[in-house]
């Protein structure tokens, strides 16, 4: 079981436990330790065989470590499998839902005995929800409108979640022997936002022996299907893996055929026919001779043999990209080792969990250059937000630290500032005017009419010491719309005042979406790719905001951080 898996179950005792009723003290310390075990670097699979002190990890307790023993022992949890005897687990689909926490879905299922998603659709449109104690109608009319982002959280995870579990299918079949080739293909390759289910293309020296490896994978639900080349598995709490073995002469055409998209894979085969030629997920045939591959080995090939260079995953969703690669003139996109700073972050001031050293030496580790500090400002008291006595000692403390840091190495005095709700920032100008780097965010009165939050944001962009506006649809994937922001207004605004964009690479904002990144390139603005990390580790998630940013189409030169700091500053200024 990997951490995902871990923390995911901890996750749903704590909903199962509030749903009932339990005190929200026990439930904290689930969710606090599910929050800890997603941020570890190391395995707790591994620590727990290697007999090591769980507790000493911070935000892990003993009630923690003893769940996590027990599910790495019997692969499930007796306390859950008990509450899961009088309530349907269905009802975890309705806290998928943006503003149904445990104790609403409770009343829901209590007083109208509401079990999934359907009943809960079909009970808002009778008007039966709006009726409850707390509910009302306007509560109802948004739990309505929530229902789909509810049921695509259950059918789709995240890429990075996605990831962990390739990760352990990676390493699961690299011990086998049996396995000459393999890749991951599907949405997965292509890096979307959502994955829906896995797909490895293998080629074997025994087929039988691969489809019994596979089966012993770790924490596989159930076997759905297995053919004399397929096979398909379901894992615990995760997705569903498509294996196919293949051929090796046909393994580059799988590969092409099976990474999709179905869109970019239509245009291709039509691109084939046009030439007399026939793609296939077997290899590339011409109508002459079609019993004869002439390409199939490599994907490149395949590419080739229809006249295009060949097209990374990223951008195959046939926007485009086929006539730019029949013109080889394909962007040189961005990649992890362009970036040269990061500009968005957390320390222990606010809601992080390292110092602002830490956070340095960390950002030093990964070959960083520069670093911006920009904890929350005052109005996120929930955060503990700063005001401007600590802001300045806080600033205070970063040119001391510069300091001691080495030459190639500047911490920059930022703020995460607030954009209030009534329009206007949290700090006033004269403190905004001492930073290196204002950002300001939304993080209020996200649900207000597009007019309104959208005059918002520009006001932000019209302010003079505003250098950056951070995830500007505060869009959370699976869980929450964007706001109701006019993106076109904002872009243009951004475009006047000579302000940034922010790309968060956070895998659940991933905000700007792909579309508004190639609007904002297209229009010239510069997007700055930051992590928001919270704690050091937090700062790998740089990789995540990469594949959106290619997805884009975005090269070096559309992302700000790629340059060094004075040169960043110039493009503003
Ligand atoms: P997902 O799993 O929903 O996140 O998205 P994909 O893109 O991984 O889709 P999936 O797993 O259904 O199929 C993998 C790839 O195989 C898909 O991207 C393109 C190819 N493919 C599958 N079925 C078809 C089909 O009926 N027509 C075409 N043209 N391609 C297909
Ligand atoms: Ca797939
Ligand atoms: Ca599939
Ligand atoms: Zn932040």
């Amino acid at each position: 079981m990997n951490n995902q898996q871990l923390a995911k179950q901890l996750e749903t005792l704590a909903d199962l436990l509030e749903f009932t009723g339990a005190n929200s003290f026990r439930t904290r310390a689930y969710r606090n330790g599910a929050r800890a075990i997603r941020q570890l670097t190391q395995s707790m699979e591994k620590l727990i065989a290697e007999n090591e002190d769980l507790t000493r990890i911070e935000g892990i307790g003993k009630s923690v470590a003893e769940k996590c023993q027990e599910l790495l022992a019997t692969g499930h949890l007796k306390q859950m499998e008990e509450i899961l005897q009088t309530v349907p687990r269905s009802v975890l689909d309705l806290l998928n839902v943006p503003k149904l926490g445990p104790k609403k879905a409770a009343a829901l299922f209590n007083e109208l005995q509401i079990t999934n998603l359907d009943q809960l659709k079909s009970a808002c449109e009778n008007n039966l929800v709006r009726g409850l104690a707390g509910f009302g109608e306007k509560t109802e009319a948004a739990i309505l409108a929530g229902i789909p982002i509810a049921a695509q959280a259950n059918a789709r995870m995240l890429w990075a979640e996605a990831d962990q579990f390739v990760e352990q299918l990676r390493s699961h079949f690299q011990k086998c022997p049996a396995v000459k080739r393999i890749e991951f293909a599907g949405s997965y390759r292509r890096c979307s936002e959502t994955v829906g289910d896995l797909d490895i293309l293998i080629v074997a020296k025994d087929v039988d022996e691969v489809m019994d490896w596979f089966a012993k994978v770790d924490s596989v639900a159930e076997v759905i299907a297995r053919g004399p080349t397929k096979m398909a598995v379901r894992l615990e709490n995760g997705p569903n893996v498509d294996l196919r073995v293949v051929p090796n002469e046909s393994f580059g055409a799988a590969l092409q055929y099976f990474t999709g998209s179905k869109e970019h894979n239509v245009a291709i085969r039509q691109r084939a026919k046009d030439r007399n030629l026939k793609v296939n997920e077997w290899g590339v045939f011409s109508d002459a001779d079609p019993e004869k591959s002439i390409a199939g080995t490599e994907e490149n090939d395949v590419y080739q043999s229809l006249g295009l260079t060949w097209i990374t995953p990223e951008l195959r969703e046939n926007r485009g990209e086929i006539e730019l690669a029949e013109k080889n003139q394909l962007p040189k996109l961005i990649e992890l080792k362009d970036i040269a700073g990061d500009l968005h972050m957390h320390t222990t001031a606010t809601d992080g969990s390292a110092t602002i050293e830490e956070m340095a030496e960390a950002a030093k580790a990964i070959g960083l250059h520069y670093i911006a500090i920009t904890d929350h400002s005052k109005r996120v008291s929930m955060a503990n937000g700063l005001n401007k006595k600590r802001l300045l000692e806080q600033w205070e403390e970063i040119d001391c630290l510069n300091e001691w840091m080495t030459d190639d190495f500047i911490i920059l005095k930022g703020i995460e500032c607030d954009i209030l709700e009534a329009g206007g920032m949290d700090l006033p100008d004269d403190v905004l005017e001492q930073a290196d780097w204002v950002i300001a965010s939304v993080h209020y009165g996200q649900n207000q009419p597009s007019e309104k939050i959208t005059q918002r944001i520009i006001g932000a962009i019209e302010n003079p010491f505003v250098s950056i506006i951070a995830h500007p649809t505060g869009r959370l994937i699976n869980s929450r719309p964007p706001y109701d922001v006019d993106m076109e207004a904002v872009m243009d605004a951004a475009v006047t005042h000579r302000k940034m964009l922010e790309l968060n690479a956070s895998p659940k904002r991933l905000d700007l979406n792909e579309f508004h990144l190639a609007a904002a390139k297209k229009r010239g603005i510069p997007i700055v790719i930051s992590t928001d990390a919270h704690h050091p580790h937090g700062l790998r998630a740089m990789r995540y905001g990469i594949q959106q940013a290619r997805r884009a189409g975005l090269e070096p030169k559309d992302v700000a951080n790629t340059r060094t700091w004075g040169d960043l500053k110039s493009l503003i200024l």
